[in-house]
């Protein structure tokens, strides 16, 4: 069962990705970014290999997609917030948005 962030968590893990465009959601215990790409084979190419890595972490996204934007939110359902999976996942994100520009 995933716990949810501990304040201290909050300090070390949470706020390093709200320094990176990360935000809460509104009402949400959850974290949002919007990702740009040059295109839609781009915006597609990242969401596969988040797709994949998602599949093997069993921590899955809630995204949406239209053309070359991917607005994608963590969160976690089992405990009702952000959990250390989120970081996880979320980082992952900004890792491999990095391969695309
Ligand atoms: N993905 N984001 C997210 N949050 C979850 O709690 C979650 C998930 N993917 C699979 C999953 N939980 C399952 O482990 C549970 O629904 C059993």
């Amino acid at each position: 069962m995933a716990q949810k962030l501990t304040a201290g968590e909050r300090e070390s893990k949470l706020k390093p990705l709200l320094d990176d465009s990360w935000t809460m959601v509104d009402g949400r215990d959850a974290v949002k970014k919007t990702f740009l790409f040059k295109d839609f084979n781009e915006a597609w190419g990242w969401m596969s290999r988040v797709a994949l890595r998602s599949e093997k972490l069993d921590h899955h996204p809630e995204w949406f997609n239209v053309y070359n934007k991917v607005e994608v939110t963590w969160s976690t359902h089992d405990c009702g917030g952000l959990s250390s999976k989120d970081i996880q996942m979320a980082t992952f994100c900004d890792d491999t948005f990095k391969l695309f520009t």
